[in-house]
């Protein structure tokens, strides 16, 4: 006699910032846990789950995750989009977290066991100005990092995205009542960052990883022109150089310069990158398994990306919450064409919730050894930090147009 669902409940917490997950239960007693978070706009997910996934999920066979997949995916009619495909990953991870629980093992083992010793990751060194980010550059590989991520503050602009106000802690959804309006030039930035990379390359060298992150902010032309303007430097990637809806775009930024490309954060389901994938316009693919379908469909994303040659660069900020983060470093360990891991730490208060069996040593995460996905949420606790609405920024250029953040 198969297993059933026999309890769905979702779970809104602000432990230092906003995060829904999925609980499912099986009758015979197994839980698992889903990331479901959407930077800004949580309850949406969460009304999502609760009014109409939630009820369809009772009674059914929690083995059966590709029939409920497809059941939560076609079923729907409308396809695709962050708030149903969020919605969808969370059911998916918590069933594949319930389906290792039973077999006792780690989920890597599942998906085909360890194809390396550790996840590599990168961490984020940024500042106010150059010297600030050098400074945070040299912890990073004291700390034994392999690869660091580095963003800037402009001269002449304020708060860019990237640069943390908080040294300890990056989260840049802080606008509670309504989003905090940014000021950008895409020319000042274009003319200083390179100097950032180069300062960097001069004082530590090339013995390690170094990425920089556009946040879809330049035009193909203009993207094109930097990607070879910063060749010397060596970057692994640069990231989301242009709005990632356009695939085609890319195409362009592929015919000018060899800095690898890489971009997906934004992206829900393999319709959004199979293009940039099988035209070999990119290098690495951001996706992630809250915003992407979960680890089903990540897996189907990534498998199809080695056919050509793009690696993984899973997307690990702040607002992947530890749930979603196991998920990944799950999928790391197995997969073939494994690139590098976005790492950023998340507060004390989200650990203590969300405790978890990953851990970092070497520059590298690691899985630990729990079945399922290695995380338990504590809901007495969760339930201590109520949800505070919070909105990511808003950007605009000099003379007030609204432009991308
Ligand atoms: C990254 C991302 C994040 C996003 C954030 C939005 O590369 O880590 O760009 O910083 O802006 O996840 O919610
Ligand atoms: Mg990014």
């Amino acid at each position: 006699m198969s297993d059933r669902i026999v309890d769905a409940k979702v779970i809104v917490t602000c432990p230092g910032r906003n995060f829904v997950t999925l609980k499912l239960t099986t009758a015979d007693g197994v839980t698992g846990l889903g990331d479901a978070t959407l930077n800004g706009r949580e309850l949406a997910v969460a009304t999502y789950l609760q009014e109409y996934v939630c009820p369809l999920l009772l009674g059914r066979d929690p083995a059966q995750i590709n029939d409920t997949w497809q059941y939560l995916y076609r079923g729907a009619y409308w396809r695709r989009g962050p708030v149903t495909m969020a919605s969808i990953a969370a059911v998916d991870m918590a069933l594949w977290d319930i389906k290792a629980k039973t077999a006792g093992m780690p989920l890597y083992q599942l998906l085909g066991g360890r194809a390396r010793d550790g996840v590599t990751v990168y961490g984020h060194a940024n500042g106010r100005d150059i010297p600030e980010v050098l400074d945070e550059v040299a912890a990073f590989l004291e700390r034994g990092y392999k690869a660091v991520r580095v963003q800037v503050g402009i001269p002449g602009l304020g708060a860019v995205y990237g640069v943390s106000k908080d040294r300890t802690f990056y989260e840049p959804a802080t606008g509670t009542d309504r989003p905090e309006e940014t000021r950008w030039s895409t020319e000042a930035y274009l003319h200083f960052v390179p100097q950032l990379f180069a300062a960097v390359r001069d004082r530590f060298g090339f013995d390690f990883h170094l990425l920089h992150d556009a946040h879809h902010r330049l035009t193909p032309t203009e993207a094109a022109k930097f990607g070879k303007r910063i060749e010397e430097y060596d970057l692994f990637w640069l990231e989301d150089p242009t709005p990632a809806e356009a695939q085609d775009a890319f195409r362009i930024i592929k015919q000018h310069t060899t800095t690898p490309i890489a971009v997906g954060e934004v992206f829900n389901t393999i319709w959004d990158c199979h293009q940039l994938i099988s035209e070999r316009l990119i290098d690495f693919i951001r996706v992630t398994p809250v915003h992407a379908g979960g680890v089903s469909h990540v897996k189907r994303i990534v498998e199809f990306a080695d056919l050509y040659g793009v690696r993984s660069g899973f997307h690990g900020a702040t607002d992947m919450s530890p749930v979603c983060m196991a998920a990944a470093i799950h999928l790391d360990m197995s997969i073939a064409n494994f690139g590098l891991q976005e790492y950023m730490h998340h507060t004390e208060e989200t650990n203590a919730v969300f405790r978890h069996a990953y851990y970092f040593a070497d520059g590298c995460l690691h899985p630990g050894d729990e079945p399922g996905l290695g995380v338990t949420l504590d809901e007495e606790l969760a339930a201590t930090f109520p949800y505070r609405r919070a909105y990511l920024p808003v950007n605009r250029l000099l003379d007030g147009t609204m432009f991308h953040w």
